[in-house]
């Protein structure tokens, strides 16, 4: 992409929490879209740290986590010199439009989001913080800073894409043409819209999952993955076909597609009567494979701070930039007194 035609194409923003590891359903749900997509749009990938903090973290290790996600995105082909890849903390307007816009968000909108209700539920016993209730105001603040056309999420973010837009919608209706209305991007389902735990595949598959063989991580070893993908759950069939009856098989097939480009439908041809043990194993080297390159670019960007520094700099600055021009906008819209 040619930095000078940037300003002609539409805007893409998304993020991602840095909150565990990055795991492949986020990369299949929502990288893998944010690559394709990073040419034709200007691109505003953020890790998204205010987010994770809505449930407690260990100070230091969600620290190191931020520069992981950071090589990580890099890793898996997001181009830092095309693309502004930013921390959601370095860019104070994210908090600060948050303000604004849950003055113009009901308290019955955040009730009725099943991610709250689902996080919320994990929590029991703990305190469940008001951050978390208003995260999806957060995000909708994340989205509507940037102008932002298209949002790349997992299906799990629809219900908080369709919010962002409700409030940009009530909020243009009040003060004209203020906010871009953005639409979303979600694969279809047997391209990964929503890939489960290998472990409970009525769940997703979630990086806060304590059942640690549900999830694989982008950065597990050959020898965890042949591990997890062994043990992944399956039905008594022993018939390799997508189907709804078939959610673990369903859903590994959808890995197996994700990973190698190859068609669902070809796969239950080349599986057709062979069982449930060559598909696994095939499938652990599959993943093996996939991740082996992209791990190989982790370590080498992973240890240098200062590279990674540079790059959050110049991201933070990028983004900070766009970012104010449209908080300006809103406190003037809003009727603040604007110094110029
Ligand atoms: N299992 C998944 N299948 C498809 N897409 C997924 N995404 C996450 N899990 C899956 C998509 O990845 C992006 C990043 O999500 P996030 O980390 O910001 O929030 P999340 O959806 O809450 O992810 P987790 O893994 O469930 O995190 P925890 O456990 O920390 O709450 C989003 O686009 C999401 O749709």
């Amino acid at each position: 992409m040619n930095k000078e035609n940037m300003k002609t194409k539409p805007v893409l923003f998304s993020g991602i929490q840095p909150s565990g590891l990055l795991h492949l359903g986020a990369y299949i749900g929502a990288i893998k879209n944010w690559i394709k997509l990073q040419n034709e749009y200007e691109c505003f990938f953020s890790i998204v740290d205010l987010h994770s903090i809505t449930v407690r973290q260990d100070p230091k290790a969600f620290r190191e986590r931020c520069y992981d996600f950071l090589a990580l995105y890099i890793a898996c082909g997001i181009d830092p010199a095309e693309n502004v890849i930013f921390c959601q903390s370095h860019v104070p307007a994210h908090a600060e439009l948050t303000w604004i816009l849950n003055c113009y968000t009901g308290m019955g909108e955040l009730s009725r989001m099943t991610q709250f209700k689902d996080k919320a539920k994990k929590q029991e016993g703990a305190t469940v913080s008001v951050g978390l209730f208003d995260y999806p105001v957060l995000q909708a603040a994340d989205i509507l800073l940037y102008r932002t056309n298209l949002v790349p999420v997992g299906a799990d973010q629809k219900q908080h894409i369709e919010l962002a837009r409700d409030i940009a919608l009530r909020f243009n209706r009040l003060y004209g043409e203020i906010f871009t209305v953005p639409d979303h991007f979600i694969p279809k389902a047997e391209a990964g819209a929503r890939i489960m735990s290998l472990q409970d595949p009525e769940s997703k598959m979630s990086k806060s999952d304590p059942n640690e063989h549900g999830t694989i991580s982008l950065l597990d070893s050959p020898e965890v993955i042949r591990k997890k993908l062994k043990r992944a759950v399956t039905d008594s069939e022993a018939e390799v076909r997508f189907h709804a009856t078939k959610p673990g098989v369903s859903n590994l097939l959808t890995i197996y597609a994700a990973v190698t480009g190859k068609d669902i439908s070809a796969l239950e041809a080349e599986y057709q009567g062979s069982g449930y043990g060559k598909f696994k194993d095939d499938l652990a080297e599959a993943v093996v494979t996939f991740v082996a390159p992209i791990q190989e670019r982790y370590f080498e960007l992973r240890h240098d701070k200062a590279a990674l520094n540079a790059i959050l700099q110049k991201g933070a600055e990028q983004a900070r930039a766009r970012a104010e021009q449209m908080l300006q906008k809103v406190y003037e819209a809003v009727g603040f007194v604007v110094l110029k």
